[in-house]
């Protein structure tokens, strides 16, 4: 049997630790058995139990204070992860062997774990060599939705998130409590982004400007549209309903439940 995994990422602030306590809680109510891990070394406080926790292996601030390394926030982060990375040993331990368990991976905010240092790639292989089916959940902050640059550029990290790494993933539009209600009206062609949409406002769809820059802008909305990639589902950790779709459809995603019903079925009958 399986093991599954949420590997939870995005930008610092969108919301990812928040998710996985109110994760946790939901798996609670529903009679089901999820565990966390916490990923980030920079982490203050986070609202769940996690088996494991980085910071006991590393924090970033002992890495920033040690003068003979003599990094900043950002190095020191990318050099606790490759630290854990070449420790995966006691992550194994903690993770145990336990068939068919279902964990969530809370990870730091920086895009370049994923877009540069590759880090995150190598972890989700650990994991699947650890016999675990990954589902990419990648969270957006709803409130970038009012400015279409920063959804556009918020689409493009998304999409380098999915072609990094290569896995099935989940995309969510996050807090959509806080939405003003205008914006909530409008939620529907949001959520299925078309270059249509991305067009209607943005400068640098604007041919008169630069040539140059408008076919960059079509050819990167142009893939948004081919490749439907980029559906986002809304999320709000005050809305039991919603919580409850998306952990559907990330079950679907790495097709929890399934060997689960299989081995149920009576085939003579
Ligand atoms: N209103 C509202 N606030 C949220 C929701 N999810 C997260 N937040 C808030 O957003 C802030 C950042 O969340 P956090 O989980 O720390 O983000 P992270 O940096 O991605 O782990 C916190 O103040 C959370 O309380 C939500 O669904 N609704
Ligand atoms: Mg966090």
């Amino acid at each position: 049997m399986p093991r599954y995994a949420q590997l939870v990422v995005g930008p610092a602030g969108s919301g990812k630790s928040t998710f996985i306590a109110s994760m946790l809680t939901h798996a609670e109510t529903s009679k089901r058995s999820m565990y966390a891990v916490n990923l980030d070394p920079a982490a203050e406080v986070f609202n769940y139990n996690a088996i494991a926790d980085i910071r006991e292996l590393i924090h970033v601030e002992d890495v920033m204070e040690d003068t003979d390394l003599n990094f900043g926030p950002n190095g020191a982060l990318v050099y606790a992860m490759e630290y854990l990375m070449n420790n995966l040993e006691w992550l194994t331990e903690k993770l145990g062997t336990q068939e068919d368990d279902y964990v969530l991976f809370d990870t730091p905010g920086q895009i370049e774990l994923v877009s540069h240092f590759g880090l995150m790639k190598t972890f989700a292989k650990y994991l699947e060599s650890l016999n675990f089916r990954v589902c990419v959940v990648f969270l957006l902050d709803s409130q970038f939705i009012s400015d279409m640059s920063k959804y556009f550029s918020s689409l493009i990290i998304s999409l380098i998130t999915l072609i990094n790494l290569e896995l099935p993933m989940v995309n969510l539009l996050t807090k959509i409590d806080k939405l003003p209600d205008d914006q909530k009206k409008a939620l529907e062609d949001i959520l299925e982004p078309s270059s249509d949409l991305l067009s209607e406002d943005l400068p640098c769809f604007q041919r008169n400007r630069n040539e140059r820059f408008y076919r960059l802008s079509r050819a990167f909305a142009q893939i948004i549209d081919n490749y439907s990639l980029h559906k986002f589902l809304p999320i709000s950790v005050l809305d039991e309903d919603l919580m409850n779709d998306v952990l559907l459809s990330i079950d679907n995603c790495i097709q929890w439940g399934e060997d689960i019903e299989v081995s149920g079925i009576d085939i003579d009958s």
